[in-house]
């Protein structure tokens, strides 16, 4: 893989950021893109910021639909954010376009980059240290489905097949495991084992879809705890941000992806097993808080499969760092050897977790059927 930072100078060259830039530097914690935080010096005020990204060519085969898809849902949201007289630059993204007008910029590698204005007073958690903060979060994924209801979901492109279809994930692991390709199936065992002890598991929700019982939606699919930003003030959350996987989903995905992240006090590689617990009353407090935030839209049907979203998001993104540690660590961003292994040990223990505590996240989700 090229490293981003060859080809940023022209990069930064591609795009009119409206006033000298004196530097871009790495930024974040996320697993997929290349992110620079671009500073700018205007003349007349202090410095403005952007965020530059390089889009994962691992992730993304197709930038252009991404992109497509992209300004379709940020323009989308902010004429719903406007119409509710919020305000449009900080509650939804806004795609800046490189000089040479396209949706983003191919470097001379074939690298595709875009921008956004950093949405500046914002701050982006990696851990729910707080009951309150969770919550805002919940709120604000919550808000961002419902404001989403009506979007053509049918104009939207697949930017990657089979994101959360479980029984894909399983059937990659089980050729991953099959082909050994680095000789590691030796080092995780206990954790191959744990998958094929769930395979049936792995259908649970798209049985159920099948079957007419679970909707499609138009879903975050990355509904991690860093990737909403919340108001520095108010510790609300203000705008919903890495869009690169909004495509139609079951609701139960989005629910799950934030309980799988943030309803734990752990790193999602911490080594220290003990440390990594679910815990009921995080939970239970995004439980209510997501609800909230979709404005009582769901079918019973969907709030009883909100814990299956918490194990199947967990167990499926166990499997992908299982898979990606062996086939070599090629999709998830790593900064130590094993880490996509301790990854997915952390996540397998909160899925045990949740099957110890099943009958308690039924009934905290059946309190709020009708
Ligand atoms: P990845 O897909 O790699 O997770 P993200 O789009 O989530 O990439 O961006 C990585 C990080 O960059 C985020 O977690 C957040 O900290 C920061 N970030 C992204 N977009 C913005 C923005 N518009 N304003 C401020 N920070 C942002
Ligand atoms: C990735 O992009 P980021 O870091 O927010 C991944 C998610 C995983 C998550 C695990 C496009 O999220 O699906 O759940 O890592 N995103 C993509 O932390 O694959
Ligand atoms: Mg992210």
């Amino acid at each position: 893989m090229v490293q981003a930072e060859q080809t940023l100078p022209e990069v930064l060259q591609a795009f009119d950021f409206g006033a000298p830039v004196v530097g871009a530097i790495r930024y974040g914690h996320g697993h997929i893109n290349d992110t620079f935080v671009v500073h700018t010096q205007p003349e007349d005020r202090c410095c403005r910021r952007f965020i530059l990204q390089r889009m994962s060519a691992a992730a993304f085969k197709h930038p252009d639909q991404l992109m497509e898809n992209i300004i379709g849902i940020t323009e989308y949201l902010g004429k719903q954010i406007l119409e509710r007289g919020g305000d449009r630059s900080r509650e939804a993204m806004e795609v800046i376009r490189p000089k040479n007008g396209a949706d983003y910029y191919t470097d001379s590698l074939g690298g595709a980059w875009r921008v956004y204005p950093f949405v500046e007073g914002t701050v982006c958690h990696q851990a729910a240290d707080t009951p309150e903060l969770f919550a805002a979060s919940g709120r604000a994924f919550g808000r961002f489905q419902q404001l989403l209801r009506d979007y053509p979901a049918g104009t939207l492109y697949e930017t990657i097949p089979h994101f959360h279809d479980t029984e894909d994930r399983l059937a990659k692991f089980k050729a991953a495991v099959e082909a050994d390709k680095l000789g590691r199936t030796k080092d995780c065992q206990p954790e191959i084992g744990f998958v094929l002890a769930r395979e049936a598991d792995c259908s649970a929700a798209l049985d159920a879809m099948r079957a007419g019982k679970l909707p499609l939606r138009v879903t975050h699919n990355d509904t991690k705890l860093n990737n909403v930003l919340m108001d520095e003030k108010s510790g609300e959350g203000m705008c919903i941000i890495d869009l690169d996987t909004v495509m139609p989903g079951l609701v139960l995905y989005d629910f799950g992806d934030s309980i799988r992240f943030g309803a734990n006090h752990s790193a999602e590689d911490e080594t220290d097993l003990s440390k990594v617990n679910l815990d009921l009353d995080l939970f239970a407090v995004y439980t209510a808080a997501f609800l909230e935030g979709t404005g009582g839209s769901l079918t019973n049907a969907e709030i009883e499969y909100l814990p299956w979203g918490a194990k199947l998001m967990t167990l499926e993104c166990g499997i992908r760092f299982l898979t990606d540690y062996l086939v070599g660590d090629e999709y998830f961003h790593i900064s130590r050897e094993g880490q996509n292994l301790d990854r997915c040990r952390t996540q397998f223990k909160l899925v045990a977790d949740m099957e110890t505590h099943w009958k308690e996240l039924e009934d905290i989700v059946n309190q709020y059927r009708r």
